[in-house]
């Protein structure tokens, strides 16, 4: 039994911060991200009898801090009597740094258990079960600018427009590279339980999901822009305000968003957004991007810059 496939990491444009139902993983807002292209994650899954347990092997080397989620996944997929698998990931780009690794890993890993079981199941159940391991996940399966609507029963996920509808940049300021101080998952939790704009983050995020649902479908580069700079600045005063406060950005990150405004003063097609982690992600119009790409990099403070283009949803391999 053995399947591959491959997943690109999306970057939320409306985000997902909190959750309804941690059991489930249920996310208490819904959100809209764009796939990504050049950055990626493959996942080969083997199953192997001969194994005491899963094995999960990330670029070369055998790692367990995600095994837990991974074999807690599979099992989900594959039911618990099943054999002992080798999971072995490889992926292009820093881990746990606030790019999103976890959401092309496990959009990878449901399509590459699919896969080696034969099951077949439909891209909106593979979704579903993304987003169980890993809510931003779910939007990997995805390509192009992908909503994810939360409903009683679950999630729905669907794009909005493919990749080629609009085909936006985005050029990823590294300003620091490891792994994050608090993970998303308990940051989320401490936020819905302190902080005291966590309500109305959670009130205001239909209206910011509409707004940014009609300048996609309007291609409204400026209005894009500004539902998305609101909602991400929102999202952070939530986590500043918790307690305790939940910090991710530096200096750097700081001086990213200067530069940003520097350009949008000067006419330039770009917004900046930052996940859980001290990246900026500055998403341009293709005609600005050198321009973008030259201004960030010499930023105080930018370590590294990483391109990419909007892609496909995750697939076999
Ligand atoms: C997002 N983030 O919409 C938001 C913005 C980070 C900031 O989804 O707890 O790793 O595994 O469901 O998906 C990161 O959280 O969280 C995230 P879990 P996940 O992209």
């Amino acid at each position: 039994m053995q399947g591959k496939a491959k997943a690109q990491p999306n970057i939320a444009l409306i985000k997902y911060w909190g959750k309804s139902d941690v059991a489930r993983n249920l996310p208490a807002v819904g959100s809209i991200s764009i796939t990504l292209e050049e950055l990626y994650t493959t996942m080969y899954v083997e199953s192997d009898a001969a194994l005491a347990g899963d094995v999960l092997v990330v670029n070369g080397e055998e790692d367990a801090s995600m095994l837990e989620r991974i074999s807690k996944c599979l099992d989900a997929m594959l039911g618990p009597g099943r054999d002992p698998l080798r999971v072995t990931s490889e992926c292009n780009f820093p881990l746990a740094a606030g790019l999103a690794s976890s959401a092309s890993a496990f959009a990878a890993l449901v399509v590459a258990a699919d896969e080696a079981a034969g099951v077949n199941r439909s891209t909106a159940e593979l979704a579903r079960l993304a987003g169980a391991a890993s809510g931003s996940a779910a939007r990997s399966l995805y390509g192009g600018f992908v909503e994810l609507d939360r409903r009683d029963d679950g999630i729905e996920v669907h794009t909005l427009l493919p990749a080629a509808g609009w085909p936006l940049r985005v050029v990823a300021a590294i300003t620091e590279l490891g792994p994050k101080a608090v993970g998303s998952t308990e940051a989320m939790e401490i936020s819905r339980r302190t902080s005291p704009f966590y309500g109305r983050w959670i009130e205001q995020q239909p209206d910011d999901l509409a707004a940014a649902r009609q300048a996609i479908e309007a291609r409204d580069f400026r209005a894009l822009a500004t539902v998305a700079e609101h909602n991400c600045l929102k999202m952070h005063s939530v986590m500043w305000a918790s307690r305790p406060p939940l910090s991710y950005w530096n200096s750097a990150t700081l001086e990213c968003m200067e530069t940003i405004r520097g350009l949008q003063g000067d006419g330039v097609d770009v917004f900046f957004t930052i996940d859980a982690g001290p990246q900026v992600k500055a998403v341009c119009t293709p005609d600005c991007e050198e321009q973008v790409v030259s201004a960030l990099r010499s930023t105080a403070g930018v370590r590294e810059i990483m391109r990419s283009g909007l892609g496909e949803g995750a697939r076999v391999l």
